[in-house]
């Protein structure tokens, strides 16, 4: 199992990011009901990529996956430590569909209309994972089953639910929180929470 739980060194920061308190439980944030997915659903990649593909779940689940200990960070102030998700690399389904040269950007677009955005060499780290196990378990409605994004070194509404899609671009879209004023960056450990804290 990968460890990715001192990714705060990186940004020089405590494990717990300022301003988070920890929580045992694993609260559930959505903007609305859990939407229901098809169970044939696919994971649609388009936009600047050399081969666009609706890829079935089974499909993706039988690529390279890997567990990982993560952190969980929401904007919102609780954190919960330690989640051991299970997931295919976004990277590994980059490679599948090979990015354009151009491509510099990434729309994440989920089942229940959100959609969340962020630059594509952040999306290209090891600990972003597409999951679709928590604590070894499937992935539960409420989490995001059957499939999920998890971002650890940005706080969690980067990490979009019951993924749909995955649309590449040659330049910023913003998502749904983003629109309304969220942080395009995200840091936790430069609580990048809204617009104002950062610069764009
Ligand atoms: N599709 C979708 N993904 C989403 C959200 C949402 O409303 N819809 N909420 C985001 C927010 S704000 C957070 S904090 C996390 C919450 O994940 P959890 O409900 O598993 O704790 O999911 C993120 N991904
Ligand atoms: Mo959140």
């Amino acid at each position: 199992m990968r460890d990715v739980t001192d990714v705060h060194e990186e940004f020089d920061g405590e494990r717990l990011p300022p301003g988070q308190h920890e929580t045992s439980s694993f609260p559930v944030l959505s903007k609305g009901d859990v939407p229901s997915v098809p169970a044939d659903s696919t994971l649609d990649v388009w936009g600047a990529v050399d081969d666009e593909r609706s890829i079935p779940l089974e499909t993706l689940e039988a690529l390279e996956s890997e567990r990982q200990r993560q952190d969980f960070h929401c904007v919102t102030g609780w954190s919960r430590l330690g989640c051991i998700f299970r997931g295919a690399r976004f990277r590994t389904v980059a490679d599948l569909v090979g990015t354009s040269e151009d491509a510099v950007h990434v729309l994440f677009h989920a089942h229940d209309g959100y959609t969340t955005d962020l630059p594509l060499r952040d999306c290209l780290r090891d600990g972003v994972l597409l999951a679709w196990e928590l604590d070894g378990e499937a992935l539960s409605g409420e989490h995001g089953g059957p499939l999920r994004v998890v971002t650890p070194h940005k706080y969690a509404y980067k990490g979009a639910k019951w993924l749909s899609g995955i649309e590449f671009l040659t330049e910023r879209k913003r998502g749904y929180w983003e629109r309304r004023g969220y942080s395009g960056t995200a840091n936790p450990w430069n609580e990048e929470r809204y617009v104002s804290d950062t610069a764009d």
